[in-house]
C-alpha cells in the first residue's frame, strides 16, 4: 500500500471511531448536561394555604411565575388545601426531598414549633409569606414578607368613621355585621382587631353578629343568607375578604335588600381583586382595602440575598392602599395585575 492509501485508510478510520464515540456518547452526555444544569436550580418547597379566593390565585401565580425553571428555581408546589396537617406533610415531605429552600405560606399562626424545627435541624432555611407565624423561637424561620393587616383593617375603619359622619351620624347605632376569615389567621386576627378596636370606642357600633366565612364565597353565601332570613337589620358588612363579600351580596339581592354606595348596607371588603374593584366602580362595594398577592418576586429577592450570603430582613410589609368609587375607573382597574 502506498503512504497515500495508507493516509487515507487511517483518516477513514478516525472518522468512524469519531462518529461512534460521539454516538455512544450523546445519551450520557446529555444526561450529563441535564444533571449539571439541575444541579444549579434552587429547589425550593412551597407550601400553599390552597386556593380559596381569587387573591389566593393570584398569590399561587406570582409564586409559580417568579420561581420558575428560567429563573433559575426548581419549585416544587403543594396545595394544602385549606388544612394545616396538609401543610405539615408537605414541609416534611420537603425537608424529606432535601430542599435548598422551604416557603410557606401558613393557615394559621399558631402549629409550627415542632415541623420548623425539624426543619432547622435538617439545615434547610424557612421563609414565610403572607399570614405570620407565631413560634417560641424567631430563628426557626429566616424571613417573613407580607401586609399590615392591622393597617389595612384601620383604612376600612377610617374609613367608615369619615363615611358617617358625612352623613351625620357618627354617633349614632350603627349594626355591623361581621364575615371573618379562617380562623387563627393573621388577616383574620388584625382585621378583626381593627374593628373590635372602632367597636369599643364608638358607643353606638355594635356587631350583630360574626360569621365564620373561612375566605370563601360559597361559605360567606350560606351563612349570610341564613343570617338574613332571621329578620335582623344591619347597616353595614365588614367582610375580610372580596370572595365573601361576593357571597354576601349574593345573599343581598336574594332578600331584596339594597346595598353599596346608594343603598341600605354599606360594603366594606378587603383584597382590591380586579372583579371586587369592578363592583367598586359600579357602587356595588364601597370600599376595596388593598391587599397585594404579588409576592412571588419578593420571596425571589430573600432567596437571592441568602444565596449572596446576606442577612435579609426579618419583616418585610408591602405597601398598600384603599380604593373607593370615587377614585376608581376602567383604565386603572386594567392596568393592575390581580
Ligand atoms: O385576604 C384572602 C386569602 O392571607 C391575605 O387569604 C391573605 C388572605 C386574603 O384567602 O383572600
Amino acid at each position: 500500500m502506498n503512504k497515500t492509501i495508507l493516509r487515507t485508510v487511517q483518516a477513514h478510520i478516525l472518522m468512524i471511531i469519531a462518529a461512534v464515540s460521539v454516538l455512544l456518547c450523546l445519551p450520557g452526555c446529555s444526561r450529563q448536561a441535564e444533571a449539571d444544569r439541575d444541579e444549579k436550580l434552587i429547589r425550593v418547597g412551597f407550601s400553599q394555604v390552597g386556593s380559596e379566593s381569587d387573591w389566593r390565585m393570584a398569590n399561587t401565580a406570582s409564586m409559580i411565575s417568579a420561581l420558575s425553571e428560567k429563573n433559575g428555581y426548581e419549585l416544587i408546589f403543594d396545595n394544602a388545601k385549606q388544612r394545616q396537617e396538609n401543610q405539615l406533610l408537605a414541609i416534611r415531605n420537603f425537608i424529606q426531598q432535601d430542599v435548598d429552600y422551604i416557603v410557606l405560606a401558613p393557615i394559621a399562626e399558631s402549629g409550627w414549633d415542632d415541623v420548623l424545627q425539624e426543619a432547622k435541624d435538617a439545615g434547610i432555611p424557612v421563609i414565610i409569606v403572607d399570614r405570620q407565624i407565631a413560634v417560641r423561637d424567631e430563628s426557626l424561620y429566616t424571613s417573613w414578607v407580607g401586609s399590615n393587616f392591622l393597617a389595612e383593617g384601620q383604612r376600612a375603619i377610617r374609613w367608615l368613621e369619615g363615611t358617617v359622619q358625612q352623613q351625620g351620624r357618627l354617633n349614632k347605632p350603627l349594626r355591623i355585621l361581621h364575615i371573618q376569615g379562617t380562623d387563627g389567621a393573621t388577616a383574620q386576627i388584625q382585621r378583626t382587631k381593627a374593628l373590635d378596636d372602632a367597636v369599643r370606642t364608638h358607643p353606638g357600633w355594635t356587631i350583630t353578629a360574626r360569621l365564620k366565612g373561612e375566605y370563601t364565597e360559597a361559605k360567606a353565601y350560606e351563612l349570610v343568607r341564613d343570617y338574613l332570613s332571621t329578620g335582623d337589620q344591619i347597616d353595614v358588612i365588614y367582610s375580610e375578604n372580596d370572595n365573601m363579600s361576593f357571597g354576601a351580596i349574593r345573599a343581598l339581592e336574594e332578600a331584596g335588600i339594597s346595598y353599596g354606595k346608594d343603598g341600605d348596607v354599606m360594603i366594606i371588603s378587603f383584597d382590591a381583586v380586579r372583579d371586587a374593584l369592578e363592583m367598586c366602580l359600579q357602587g356595588k362595594i364601597n370600599i376595596c382595602v388593598e391587599c397585594n398577592p404579588l409576592h412571588g418576586p419578593r420571596v425571589a429577592s430573600l432567596i437571592s440575598q441568602l444565596e449572596a450570603g446576606e442577612t435579609p430582613a426579618k419583616l418585610t410589609y408591602v405597601d398598600e392602599t384603599f380604593f373607593s368609587s370615587g377614585v376608581l375607573n376602567e383604565e386603572l382597574i386594567r392596568e393592575r395585575e390581580y
